[in-house]
Order: structure tokens, then sequence, then C-alpha cells
């Protein structure tokens, strides 16, 4: 057998045995209506875009985690490759990545507003089973970097707590041009941090331990990001489950047709004024 057959026969082989490892390069697609979200499901750029109206609000949301109290947090992309699998049309996407003691699978959902509208929410589920005898002492992150108005300048976030249970539950990013808002259904996170990129991803790609600093803002304008953790203590057998919605809206649309009356009422006060003087 010539080599290039050999290499051939090796090459589909290891594609056979590595076809999940094939999904974790890989790219997911979301739309639906006036909105898009891509997700890259293999590595930490996570979901690096999300738009409406064809205006991207969003550079990077991943998830981190850390077992017990002390050690590195890592990527939920180094636990496993991605299982991933579209659902609800265009509209959904589960990915889970598991290994012998614990699995963690998040759940997307995009809405569109009609075309040419101006909202779009995603929610995501996020379930994390101990499938251990252990009790399971599990710290999970969510690290979130949106460009409002497709840039990173201009922004200003203020995370808040829910009053009842004292944990935080909520995030707004405002800008002059869209307003966005993180709702955390259930339950409110432990920690929570804001401040300017990159510092929350350095503490969470380091080799130290991190826990959030709990600096919740109003922090900007600038090119802000921000953060939740939750501290689990996850019975053998038992589960975890994250549910927050996130909602964009563009709060200024140049329209043609304003403009064009602004400047036809300019341009009548200016001819108004030349006559005066004229005259
Ligand atoms: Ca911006
Ligand atoms: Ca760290
Ligand atoms: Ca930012």
């Amino acid at each position: 057998m010539k080599h290039s057959a050999l290499i051939r026969l090796a090459a589909s082989a290891l594609s056979l045995q590595l076809g999940t490892f094939l999904v974790q390069a890989q790219t997911f697609n979301l739309s639906d209506n006036n909105a898009t979200a891509d997700i890259n499901v293999g590595t930490s750029a996570g979901m690096y875009n999300w738009s409406v109206q064809g205006q991207n609000q969003l550079f990077q949301q991943w998830f981190w985690y850390r077992v017990g109290a002390s050690g590195a947090e890592a990527p939920i992309n180094t636990i496993s490759p991605a299982l991933a699998v579209a659902n609800n049309g265009t509209r959904g996407l589960s990915t889970t990545y598991s290994q012998g003691q614990f699995s963690v699978r998040v759940e997307y959902l995009l809405t569109g507003g009609l075309l040419g509208g101006t909202k779009s929410t995603i929610s995501e589920t996020i379930t994390i089973n101990n499938v251990s005898l252990a009790p399971l002492d599990f710290h999970f992150f969510q690290y979130s970097d949106f460009n409002l108005g497709g840039s990173a300048a201009g922004d200003s976030v203020v995370i808040g707590k829910n009053l009842f249970t004292g944990l935080y539950n909520a995030a707004n990013q405002v800008h002059p041009l869209v307003s966005f808002e993180e709702s955390v259904i259930s339950p409110g996170a432990n920690h929570a941090e804001v401040g300017f990129f990159p510092n929350t991803l350095n503490k969470l790609n380091d080799l130290n331990t991190d826990n959030l600093n709990d600096v919740t803002g109003f922090t900007g304008p600038g090119d802000v990001n921000w953060a939740f953790q939750w501290d689990f203590s996850i019975a053998p057998g038992a589960s975890a489950i994250i549910n927050k919605s996130k909602y964009v809206e563009l709060t200024v649309i140049p329209e043609p047709t304003a403009i064009t009356f602004l400047l036809s009422a300019v341009a009548f006060v200016t001819l108004r004024r030349s006559r005066r003087v004229g005259s």
C-alpha cells in the first residue's frame, strides 16, 4: 500500500475515533428574525457575537469553574470536548461537558423581535450534575464582556442584589445607543465583579485561586466587563441549576426620515435668518 493511501486510511480511522473532538472546534450560529448569535463551543472564545439588526453587542461570554476551595479556575471547555446539539430550529443550542465526577450542560435560546425591530433576548439554563458518590464543592463563574453599540468604548455597568436573599441577581450595562440587562432568575450569585478588561479575565485564566471581589460598580465608561460566581455544594446524584435571561435593546435608531426632517428644519431657519439679515 502506498504511503498516501495509508495516511488516508489512518486519517479516516482517526476521524472516526475522534468524532467528538471534531465537534470541539465547531461554531454554532443561532438566528431568529432581527437577531443572530455565534457560539464557539470548544474554546473560551465562547459566545462571541450577539447582533441585533446586524450590530454586534458582544465580544465574549464564557464559563469557568473550580472544584474545591483552592486551585486554579478553568474554562468549561477543558472538562471535555463539547457534545453539542442544535434545537428549536435555528434558535437553540444544548452543549454538555462531562468527566467522571460531574457534567455541565449549558442551554441557549435566542429570541429576536420582528425584522427591523430593536429588541432581542437570550435565555440560558446551566445544569451541573454531580455523578460521583461524594458531595461536590463546585464554583461556577460566568464572565461577560459586552461591547455595546459595536465598539469597546463608552460602556458602563452596575450589578444589583436581590434585597431579600442578598444574592446578586442583575447586571445592567448601558451605552448612549444600547441598553442591556441580565436577570438571574434563580438562584442568585454568591459573588460578583465589575471592572475594566482584562482584569477579571486574567483572574480566571491564571494559576491562582480566585473568588470575585464583590465590587459591583457603577463602573465606566470604558471597555467594561462583569462576572458572577455561584458557590454550590451538590449532594451525590443531585444537580445545581442556574436560570438566566439577557435582554438587549437598541434605544436610539437614527431614522433617515427624522434626519431629513431635522436638516430641512435647519435649512428653513437658516434661510429665514439670512432673509432677515438681508431685509
Ligand atoms: Ca460600546
Ligand atoms: Ca485564577
Ligand atoms: Ca466590554
